[in-house]
């Protein structure tokens, strides 16, 4: 792989992985378009000195980025970043399916989700985002159900079930969404009191209609694990960052307690990495 210094000499931009030049994908509309996977910056080290001309060779590590991000299109690919509730909803999805994927991280704080190159894949300039046999599937909760649908795992056991699976997803973009506002204000951006008054009741609310719905149940739906429990979860898991007491609510901790329990699980900051990584739990 290649990169050219840029016009800082102390930085290099770079396009990661095979991006660069052959990662041919297809965008939202269908059209083949090269995807620029993610967007590095890295450090020139000294030895390139500003005099140096022509191509310079990355390094093997970075070298074996660029050939792990030549892939597969069946493979499944998911963006995301380190402490995003969004992103570790279908990243707990995969680790209790026990799927292979790649994560490709997007760093937030940077601003990769505005660049062009990931604007292309995800409109709303957010993540997380899945990348599967040449389609792109924005929204967290879109995704589980994708998942569900194309792998078979947690979608309910019943036609039913399943629907109201999706049902609980829907429900939760609209109201555990304020358990996510509350944390977010909590930790990364300060707000005004008012709005944390505005807020915090309306997560306080949801937290209890999902104590409520698993009174006398182990899962909020059917007597299995679902899309719904992972995607509800997904976003109550920060609750201790936004100043709620998860032994508030009983139902909710035992059912957390259930969800620890199970094979492949794992919390937000053991689970996603912050670099790009291939997770192969069976290989
Ligand atoms: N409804 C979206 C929400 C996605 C979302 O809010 N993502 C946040 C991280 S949790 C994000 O990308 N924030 C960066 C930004 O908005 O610039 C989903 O469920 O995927």
């Amino acid at each position: 792989m290649i990169a050219k210094a840029g016009a800082n000499p102390a930085f290099l931009l770079y396009r990661a992985g095979s991006a660069l030049a052959s990662d041919a994908g297809i965008d939202r509309q269908g059209n083949k378009r090269r995807l620029i996977s993610s967007v590095l910056i890295v450090k020139v080290p000294r030895l390139l000195s500003r005099q140096q001309t022509g191509p310079i060779c990355l390094p093997p590590e970075s070298q074996a980025l660029s050939r792990a991000m030549t892939q597969d299109p069946s493979r499944l690919t998911l963006y995301g970043s380190f402490t995003s509730s969004s992103s570790y909803k279908p990243m707990l999805y995969l680790a209790l399916s026990r799927l292979p994927f790649s994560f490709r991280t997007v760093n937030l704080k940077n601003g990769v989700q505005k660049q062009p190159e990931y604007l292309a894949i995800n409109r709303y300039g957010q993540v997380p985002t899945l990348r599967h046999n040449g389609l792109t599937i924005v929204q967290s909760n879109i995704i589980l159900d994708y998942l569900a649908r194309t792998t078979g795992h947690f979608a309910g056991e019943t036609e039913q079930d399943k629907w109201t699976a999706r049902e609980w997803l829907s429900w939760e973009a609209d109201n555990i969404t304020n358990v996510a506002k509350v944390r977010h204000y909590s930790r990364f951006r300060k707000v005004d009191d008012a709005v944390m008054d505005y807020f915090r009741p309306l997560a306080l609310a949801a937290v209890t209609l999902v104590d409520k719905a698993l009174e006398n149940k182990d899962w909020l739906v059917g007597n299995t694990l679902t899309i719904a429990d992972i995607g509800c979860w997904g976003r109550m898991v920060f609750m201790a960052e936004g100043g709620l007491d998860i032994t508030t609510w009983p139902n909710v901790y035992a059912w957390s307690k259930r969800l620890k329990d199970q094979p492949g699980f794992a919390l937000p900051y053991d689970l996603i990495p912050s670099k790009d990584k291939e997770f192969d739990p069976c290989a």
